[in-house]
């Protein structure tokens, strides 16, 4: 324990001494980890006696990725004692910020969504709410990316061996999870079942604190490893084979985002993570399983952990005794579901004699689900194709989206627009059978992270002009916009931003040797690659923007670098040619020594949470430029917002709200509607070879791609030019590249004139309060999940 300076450096320096090798930085790190883990134990006890002594209803966020990010600094923050530690290490001769640099990166996730996971996880604690992870402790997470002659190529990472030591083994506390095996029908009772000849696997819960802001809250993330069970559990022969299957299960994070995996592995890893959960929560309750409801919400992150539905059916059937009336009702009264996406390659579907074989029990419970809401909906006047759509399982193929909608009692989307296009459009049917149970939840970010943490230059200013009350309800960052036309306000926040992008260069030039002017305006586009968010139509803009250098010499805009950052899934060939595509512009761009003065391209290598951390605050333009319809919400546009940079978007996702928050005038909106793009998709009216035809720039462009000039010594991108050419453009890159080139000359007008500019970061910093994850969790909390807050303070 310390809490002030000079106990933390004593009991600090008392632990280096005890050293018998050397110190390094990894084991100060160590160190400095360990006595916060002390130092959170106390809170982490007291939490869980308070949970279990007032019987509080429980929260549990089942998600199959949480990506956490570094934990140290963080968790000082969040403890306030970030400053005194600080302080007390630069007294020893210690760098905090370098400390934190050791700290492995834990990848559990691999954009968004698992992103997000993490940001409720903060903002629960932080609310002083009772909301615990549910996830997998994966040995791997993300792959690490490394650039070869331009080329991503993946590096598996341990996160594990490499740990931080945040987590402990609750072994008292682990579970067996029943796979393959033959059902045994209980004869006279109606769906009661058991299980023989199954095979099991351990599950070992390992528990991470999950420190609130001020410290006194701190809730638990779960991470389920798998094992070898016992001997009695295991089978005659081959044990060899049956352990690797085992332990592979929480081997690996699958690498792919939006993007469904449909293999067996991801099967198992889905149900292991359900299973071992739901059991553990039932297991230890203190009520009688009927008032299950009552004591415990269960959020469905996506459908990854949808069988959590047909899982706890079976516990409360096989296990309880339970009726199917009373299973089910207990089952659609606790568990709800988050969609976040209506792209079609990331909707699960599981063969259905796959999940037969691996789960005969769960299938059997599925298709008593199925064919009981197919009843109800016979009763109904459908025509065959809305029959269909509300159908779990179809032609043996199983839908786990309308089964999540089918077992949970809410269903959300993540920002108004995708909402909408799930009730009006990808749901529809099922909205109109279940018209209360869809509602719409806008993502958050925790700002304490992203702002706080991410910033403290920029959250310091902010304190010093409207107080430190925007750190406990940022709402009240919109008190800022009393000083959006000062100009001395505006000056500073000018100089932050300055250091920002100062720092980021340094860091750049350090990690990756690349040279980077630092008065040039920073764009940034970082996020993962995906056809949809179209970082093909910024590399094609900014080749566009090199052929107007080298035609035009009177053209001779502002100095910009065009920051790039993400992964793409291993097997996603065209996006891993985009990757190419853009390595090799920037090759030639940044060596020519006239466009190079105007236009410079950096790729930041292996893209990950800490990185981000330094990229947002660095950031003035925010790149969110997917395809109208397709990105649900996005959550790195708000994070952006947040740090004062200015959004170059389409009317997509959360962009919409961003923009209905700060009005059209503060950020720079181009391209199709979401309409537009629906009705080409239905009425077929795009078509991708008339525009090439007709803009001499854009043929010029593609002609260079399909020649090979664009893109010397990059033989091949048949990808990119099969999705252009045969699949006729399906994001509509050539469609809005002509609108997207217009603004960002727009764009330069206005960053030309430096108040103007800093006004618009300055609104935008002032209206991004509603885009913390805490307002999020509490519209979740008093619509969905009806949580108390644990201490009233
Ligand atoms: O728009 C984002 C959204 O902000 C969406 O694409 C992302 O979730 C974010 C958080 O709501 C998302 N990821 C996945 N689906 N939607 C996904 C699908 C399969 C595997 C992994 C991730």
């Amino acid at each position: 324990m310390f809490y002030s300076k000079e106990e933390f450096k004593e009991n600090f320096s008392m632990r280096l001494e005890q050293q018998e090798q050397p110190v390094t930085l990894q084991t100060a790190y160590s160190i400095l980890a360990g006595m916060v883990r002390e130092f959170v134990k106390r809170d982490w006890n007291e939490t869980n006696h308070f949970y279990q002594n007032e019987q509080r209803k429980q929260l549990y966020y089942f998600s199959i990725e949480f990506l956490i990010g570094r934990m140290l600094g963080q968790n000082l923050m969040n403890l306030t004692i970030y400053e005194l530690v600080n302080e007390g290490l630069g007294e020893l001769g210690y760098d905090l910020a370098e400390l934190e640099e050791q700290e492995p990166e834990p990848g559990l996730g691999n954009g968004g969504l698992g992103r997000l996971a993490a940001c409720f996880m903060d903002s629960l604690a932080s609310l002083q709410m009772p909301g615990h992870g549910c996830g997998i402790r994966y040995r791997g997470g993300l792959f690490s990316q490394v650039l070869k002659d331009g080329f991503q190529t993946e590096h598996p990472t341990d996160w594990i061996n490499d740990s931080a030591g945040w987590d402990i083994r609750r072994e008292d506390l682990a579970t067996y999870i029943p796979f393959f095996g033959e059902v045994q029908p209980e004869h006279g009772q109606r769906f009661k079942a058991s299980l023989t000849n199954a095979e099991w696997v351990k599950a070992v819960p390992y528990d991470m604190p999950i420190v609130g802001a001020y410290g006194k809250t701190v809730n638990t993330l779960r991470l389920w490893q798998a094992e070898l069970p016992e001997q009695h559990l295991l089978p005659k022969a081959d044990v060899e084979t049956y352990k690797q299957h085992v332990v592979a299960i929480s081997d690996r994070l699958y690498p792919d985002d939006s993007t469904e995996e449909g293999k067996i592995l991801r099967l198992k890893q889905q149900y292991f993570l359900c299973s071992a959960s739901l059991q553990t929560i039932l297991k230890n309750r203190d009520f009688p399983v009927s008032a299950l409801p009552k004591h415990v919400a269960i959020q469905i992150n996506d459908t990854h952990p949808a069988l959590a539905i047909p899982e706890l059916m079976r516990l409360l059937l096989d296990g309880e005794g339970l009726s199917w009336e009373e299973a089910w009702g207990i089952t659609t009264h606790t568990i709800s579901y988050t969609n976040h996406t209506i792209l079609e390659e990331a909707m699960e579907k599981w063969d259905s004699s796959m999940l037969e074989q691996l789960l005969p029990r769960i299938y059997m419970i599925i298709q008593e689900i199925d064919r009981r809401f197919k009843e109800k909906c016979h009763q109904e006047n459908l025509d065959s194709e809305a029959k269909k759509k509300l159908s779990i399982i179809e032609d043996g193929i199983v839908k786990m989206a309308t089964l999540a909608v089918v077992g949970s009692y809410k269903v959300n989307g993540v920002a108004k627009l995708h909402t909408e296009i799930l009730k009006m459009r990808e749901m529809k049917e099922l909205n109109e059978h279940f018209p209360h149970k869809f509602h719409n939840k806008t993502n958050g970010i925790t700002h304490r992270r992203w702002l706080m943490k991410a910033n403290p230059e920029l959250s310091s200013l902010i304190t010093s002009v409207i107080g430190n009350e925007w750190t406990k309800d940022p709402v009240k960052l919109h008190q800022l916009n009393e000083f959006v036309q000062d100009p001395v306000f505006l000056g500073d926040f000018k100089s932050v931003k300055q250091q920002k992008k100062n720092q980021l260069t340094e860091y750049l030039e350090k990690n990756q040797t690349i040279k980077i002017d630092p008065e040039s305006i920073f764009d940034m586009h970082i996020k993962r690659f995906h056809g949809y968010k179209r970082q093909l139509m910024n590399i094609f803009h900014i080749q566009m923007l090199y052929n107007r250098i080298k035609e035009d010499s009177a053209y001779r805009p502002y100095p910009r670098t065009f920051f790039f950052g993400g992964k793409a899934a291993k097997s996603y060939r065209f996006a891993k040619q985009v990757i190419k595509l853009i390595n090799t512009v920037a090759e030639k761009i940044n060596n020519d020594p006239v466009a190079s003065k105007h236009l410079h391209i950096v790729f930041v290598e292996d893209y990950n949470v800490s990185r981000a951390e330094k990229m947002f605050p660095a950031a003035d333009i925010s790149e969110q430029i997917s395809t109208a319809s397709k990105e649900a919400s996005g959550t790195g546009n708000m994070k952006f917002m947040m740090n004062g940079a200015i959004t170059l978007g389409t009317f997509d996702g959360a962009n919409i709200e961003i923009v209905e928050q700060i009005g059209d005038d503060n950020a720079f909106i181009f391209g199709v509607t979401a309409q537009q793009v629906m009705q080409f998709e239905e009425e077929k009216t795009y078509h991708a070879r008339e525009i090439i035809e007709k803009d001499r720039e854009i043929g010029q462009l593609i002609s260079e791609l399909l020649s090979g000039k664009l893109s010397k010594g990059l033989e091949n991108i048949d990808f990119i030019r099969s999705q252009i050419i045969d699949e006729n453009d399906p994001y509509f890159v050539l469609k809005d590249l002509q609108h997207y080139a217009r603004t960002h000359n727009r764009v330069l007008a206005v960053y030309e004139d430096t108040l103007a500019w800093q006004e618009m970061s300055a609104v935008n910093i002032a209206q991004s309060g509603i885009f913390s994850s805490d307002r999020t969790i509490q519209q979740y909390s008093d619509e969905v999940w009806d949580l108390e807050k644990i201490y009233s303070r």
